[in-house]
């Protein structure tokens, strides 16, 4: 089975050409709670989604995987508590992150995502990479901050998605894409625009991921 599904599609329903991943094949296979506690005993490559509580990762997910309810798009910010793992195309995992600093979830609450988000990241061997998001309407906050340093002392290839930049004027794209780069300290490469809404950015990320996943065959950056 390939990764991609290239050239095992093509007639009714097939995807637009050149799509770089062509969903086949998607299973939840189930949550995890406690740092320490149950995870999927699957050995494939794992990419992970991080980024606060309503950057609009839940959308990302659903129109990366072509879906309308993967991940589901939340009205309550800060709900999903545990640590979602997708399997796709019998290929690699998906992992959706808790969404972190959502000033309304209670302090002890978010004292509990941290120890889960860190240990997953640290802990778990398969991990290839991870997508970083940001909301292109405003600067990375502390709480993104300290993801990206964390990420950065971790090594983890690490993917920077600005999203929901359909809110944006095209002068304003222009400013966050300067201004991130510089903060950051990226280049254009490592950035990703993207919408929910129009789609915009869902082929260019797909590609990314097809990239994480497939540097796997030599292990994970980590592996000795
Ligand atoms: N305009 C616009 N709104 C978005 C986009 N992505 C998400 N949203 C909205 O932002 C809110 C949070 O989205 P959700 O996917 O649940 O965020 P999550 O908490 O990070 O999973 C919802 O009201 C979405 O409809 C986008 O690309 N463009
Ligand atoms: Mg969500």
């Amino acid at each position: 089975m390939t990764l991609t599904g290239e050239g095992e599609h093509g007639g009714k329903g097939a995807a637009p050409a050149g799509d770089p991943l062509v969903i086949r094949d998607l299973e939840f296979l189930g949550g995890m709670a406690a740092p320490r506690g149950w995870r999927p005993e699957s050995t494939l490559p794992e990419i992970a989604f991080s980024g606060r509580s309503n950057v609009g990762k839940s959308s990302l997910l659903n129109r990366l995987v072509r879906r309308k309810a993967l991940a589901r798009v939340s009205q309550t910010p800060g709900k999903t508590r545990e640590i979602n793992f997708y399997r796709v195309n019998h290929a690699f995992v998906l992992v959706d992150l808790p969404g972190y600093g959502y000033a309304r979830v209670s302090k002890t609450t978010r004292a509990q995502w941290r120890p889960l988000i860190e240990g997953y990241l640290r802990g778990s061997a398969a991990l290839r990479g991870v997508v970083q998001l940001i909301d292109a309407r405003h600067p990375p906050t502390a709480d993104d901050l300290q993801m990206l340093d964390f990420l950065a002392e971790l090594g983890a290839p690490t993917i920077i998605v600005l999203t929901k930049v359909d809110k944006l004027s095209r002068r304003e794209r222009e400013e966050r894409v300067a201004a991130t780069m510089q903060s950051l300290g990226i280049d254009e490469e490592q950035l990703i625009l993207f919408s929910a809404v129009t789609g915009e950015g869902r082929d260019e990320l797909a590609e990314a991921i097809v990239s994480l996943v497939g540097r796997a065959e030599g292990g994970s950056w980590r592996a000795p």
